[in-house]
C-alpha cells in the first residue's frame, strides 16, 4: 500500500541548511519512497524550556510503501547518521525528523502518535502542511 506522509525537518546546531539538504536527499533515498513536494525553509524561535538557538524548519510530502513503524525507523536512522546525540527531550539537535501526518491514518500505539501531538501547537508546521497540501491539490 502507498501512503502519503508529511515529514517535518528541524535543525538548530551546526550548518543547518546543509543538514536539511542532506536530510532531504536521505529521505528521497529511503526504500520505496519518493519526495512529492518540499515546503519553504523557515527560521523559527525555539519552543520548549531548554535555552537553545533558533531552528530551521521545513516539511516534505512523501509517497512511501513503508508501514508507519518502518518509516519511523528509517527516519531515526537518518537522524543518527546526522550525528544526533539523544539527551533531553526538546533539547537542541543536529537533525530532528518527525512524522507530522499520514493521509487517512491515525495512530496512537505507545511508540508512534500520528498526527503528531504537537501539530496544534506549532504554527510553522500548520503553515508548511497547508503549503504542501496546496501544491498537491492546487
Ligand atoms: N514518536 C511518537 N510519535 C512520533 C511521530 N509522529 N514522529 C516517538 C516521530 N516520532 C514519534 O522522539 C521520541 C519518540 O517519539 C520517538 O522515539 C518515537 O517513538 P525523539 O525525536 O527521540 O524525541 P524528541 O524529538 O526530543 O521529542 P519529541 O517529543 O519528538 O519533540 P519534538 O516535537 O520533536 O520537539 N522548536 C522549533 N522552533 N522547531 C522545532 O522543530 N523541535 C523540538 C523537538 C523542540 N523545539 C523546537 C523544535
Ligand atoms: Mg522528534
Amino acid at each position: 500500500m502507498r501512503e502519503i506522509a508529511y515529514i517535518a525537518l528541524g535543525s538548530n546546531i551546526g550548518d543547518r541548511e546543509m543538514t536539511l539538504a542532506r536530510a532531504r536527499t536521505a529521505i528521497a533515498n529511503i526504500r520505496g519512497t519518493r519526495v512529492l513536494a518540499e515546503s519553504a525553509i523557515e527560521e523559527t524561535e525555539p519552543l520548549g524550556s531548554v535555552p537553545q538557538g533558533p531552528y530551521l524548519n521545513q516539511m516534505v510530502a512523501i509517497e512511501t510503501e513503508l508501514a508507519p513503524r518502518a518509516l519511523l525507523s528509517a527516519l531515526q536512522r537518518i537522524e543518527r547518521a546526522a550525528g544526533r546525540v539523544r539527551s533531553l527531550r526538546w533539547a537542541p539537535r543536529t537533525l530532528d525528523l518527525d512524522i507530522v501526518a499520514i493521509e487517512g491514518t491515525e495512530i496512537s500505539d505507545g511508540v508512534l502518535t500520528v498526527p503528531h501531538p504537537e501539530l496544534p501547537n506549532r504554527d510553522f508546521w500548520q503553515r508548511e502542511l497547508e503549503e504542501l497540501r496546496t501544491v498537491r491539490h492546487g
